[in-house]
């Protein structure tokens, strides 16, 4: 049976760069995957909705008011699990993420050997990035590293793939922002995350959401909070995943 996979994008006022990342969605790559498009548009006031649907989304969700990032991914998460995806794929609308590597984001998944993918910069190409925002990267990356006892590379990424059962089971702790609440939440729980190298290349249209006071404020009470809060470990989810998305799948796949 075909593995159904959803590519879910956050967008807030992104007309510009919207259409090139859903262009360059990887759509038919493989015969045992359907692939298909959800917007989060969060409370966008341009024409980012109607670009997008122009450009082949399939599905299109809107916030009313700006809610952010956090409440974006989580309603992305939501509803990929609402629409029946077997794995979930999360890239930003910014154009900055390779969309074209999303079949390398969800074959760990696939093969049954990862729940939860995150494309690392760091590990791949980075063009553009300002050296403020490296150190914000290196210094929250760091900082996850040290409370998941595991080395991370790339904490931040604005790319990232979800098992069904991850997408089920992962909680974003704030509105502002999920990247490094839900890595904490997924791998306290015992969800094995998988990193592999991507291409960045720093956005040329729009507008950045971070603000530095913002994202200190936010962010570091929600990792607080995540921290503090019991967790229950889904056990035995390499069993069921393997059960779920058996070898017989990555071979197929890798042909
Ligand atoms: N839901 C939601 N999404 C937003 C908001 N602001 C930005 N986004 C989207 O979230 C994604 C990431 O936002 P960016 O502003 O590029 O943040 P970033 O990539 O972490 O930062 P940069 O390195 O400056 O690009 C993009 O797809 C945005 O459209 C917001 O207020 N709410
Ligand atoms: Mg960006």
């Amino acid at each position: 049976m075909k593995k159904k996979i959803i590519v879910f994008l956050p967008a807030h006022n992104e007309e510009e760069s919207i259409p090139q990342v859903i262009r360059k969605i990887p759509r038919y790559y493989h015969p045992s995957v359907e692939v298909e498009v959800l917007v989060i548009d969060d409370g966008s006031t341009d024409a980012t909705v109607a670009i997008a649907k122009e450009s082949g989304a399939d599905h299109v969700f809107s916030f009313k008011k700006n809610q952010g990032l956090g409440a974006a991914v989580r309603k992305g998460l939501q509803l990929c699990v609402e629409l029946g995806a077997d794995i979930g794929v999360m890239i930003d609308a910014d154009n900055e993420y390779p969309a074209d590597q999303i079949p390398d984001l969800v074959a760990p998944i696939l093969a049954g050997d990862a729940d939860y993918v995150t494309g690392s910069r760091f590990l791949g190409t980075i063009k553009g990035m300002r050296w403020n925002r490296r150190i914000g990267n290196y210094c929250f990356t760091l900082l996850q590293s040290i409370l998941l006892r595991r080395w991370i590379y790339d904490g931040q990424s604005g790319m990232r793939a979800f098992s069904r059962l991850a997408m089920e089971h992962a909680e974003i702790e704030h509105d502002y922002n999920y990247a490094q609440v839900i890595t904490l939440n997924l791998l306290r729980k015992g969800f094995r995350m998988k990193e592999i190298p991507i291409r960045y290349q720093v956005r040329e249209t729009g507008e950045s959401f971070i603000k530095f006071k913002a994202y200190m404020t936010s962010v570091l009470p929600a990792i607080i909070r995540e921290m503090r809060k019991p967790v229950l470990k889904v056990d035995q989810v390499s069993e069921q995943q393997k059960v779920k998305y058996g070898k017989h799948v990555t071979e197929k796949y890798e042909k």
